[in-house]
């Protein structure tokens, strides 16, 4: 028998700490949503050691400073509650839940654990000196993206000329956010963004929950003849049934997941038919670990799932996961890291370099720093 050649074995690292840095980015388009305006976005830097000096890290888009303070304090606690353990995400991710049940693991408790699965992931994948996407089974194969930068509520001339400014990267599709006040305004917006980026891009619609149920159907008749992609997020995010009754009245495909709270909201979702589309956000579902799972669920009944801001860290998941749909992409982060994505012809791939081949800027940190 021939001998195997097996390089030296390398059991878990072990965690030893963490570091956190809050940054105000600007946005290079401001973003008025349905729900809350913004034009700089707040980032928790995320920076997980471990006693064989490798560092796993992470960035969280906190919606709101006090969001960055608070995530922060809850971050800080759960990594002294494991520290010297190894560094196995999925038994950290278990055991933090525990420790975090009766408080409740969800917004900023849910969002702090998250950053602290996707570093350990990372810092996992950098040991192993393999693209985060290639350690979770996937290929460095390019995603398509559509490009979520700005496109608020706006008025249809100045959303028409924003529109067109975001195609420039390269980029073949773009979403714009309705549920201004009147239908009539909704319908003006996304027909003046249609006629201006004409018959080949795609076009994503996102409500931010501004809507009722019976206002959802009627504005998505609305838009009938725009080829609109899909209808985002209509109603209240966690009314299930009202969304399968949006679903069942509309040929437009609806997308829905930013706000799922954890992998089992897919199951959730998935037995009331809630929607066409998951999307799914990082921070929300769980991080890597959540992800994972939450994608094998889709995988089950075939459901496309696309990711919820977070692109450079998204794009390693989807990468690994089985019905990839669109990545939506923001330039948020640019700033503060050293090697920014790159769009190519409207698709972006994982970047190869080891991990999440996230590494801090440390200008763009110091210059946008809010600690
Ligand atoms: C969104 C929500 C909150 C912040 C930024 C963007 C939006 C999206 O729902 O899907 O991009
Ligand atoms: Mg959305």
């Amino acid at each position: 028998m021939s001998a195997h050649h097996v390089p030296d074995y390398q059991s878990a690292l072990h965690i030893s700490g963490v570091r956190t840095r809050f940054v105000k980015v600007p946005m290079r388009f401001p973003l008025g949503t349905s729900a809350a305006a913004m034009t700089s976005a707040p980032l928790l830097l995320v920076d997980m050691e471990t006693k064989e000096g490798v560092v796993g890290r992470a960035y969280l888009f906190c919606y709101r400073e006090s969001g960055a303070k608070a995530i922060s304090e809850v971050l800080h606690e759960a990594a002294d509650l494991i520290s010297g353990m190894p560094a196995s995400p999925a038994k950290i991710s278990a055991l933090l839940a525990r420790r975090y049940a009766l408080l409740g693991v969800s917004g900023i408790v849910r969002m702090a654990l998250a950053a602290i699965d996707i570093a350990l992931w990372d810092a996992s994948a950098i040991a192993a000196n393999m693209p985060l996407a290639e350690y979770l089974g996937g290929s460095l194969e390019p995603i398509p993206a559509y490009n979520s930068d700005g496109l608020g509520l706006m008025p249809a001339d100045k959303a028409a000329e924003e529109a067109v400014q975001l195609l420039q990267p390269g980029f073949h599709a773009v979403k714009l956010r309705l549920g201004h006040p009147d239908r009539e305004t909704d319908l003006q917006v996304a027909t003046a963004v249609r006629a201006a980026i004409g018959k080949g891009v795609e076009l994503m619609v996102d409500y931010n929950q501004a809507l009722t149920v019976p206002d959802a159907i009627r504005r998505g008749l609305d838009l009938k003849d725009l080829n609109i992609y899909w209808l985002e997020e209509q109603i209240r995010h966690n009314d299930l049934q009202g969304y399968a009754a949006i679903a069942s009245e509309l040929a437009t495909p609806i997308q829905i997941g930013e706000n799922f709270d954890g992998p089992e909201a897919v199951y959730d979702a998935m037995a009331v038919k809630a929607a066409d589309y998951f999307m799914l956000d990082i921070a929300r579902i769980g991080g890597i670990t959540g992800w994972q799972r939450g994608a094998a669920m889709a995988a089950a009944r075939g459901i496309p799932i696309s990711s919820h801001l977070f692109p450079e860290i998204s794009v390693h998941l989807l990468a690994a996961t089985p019905t990839a749909h669109w990545l939506e992409y923001v330039s948020w982060a640019d700033t503060i890291l050293k090697e920014p994505l790159q769009i190519s012809n409207g698709n972006i791939a994982p970047p190869n370099r080891p991990g999440l081949g996230l590494e801090w800027s440390e200008e763009g940190v110091q210059r946008y720093s809010a600690d």
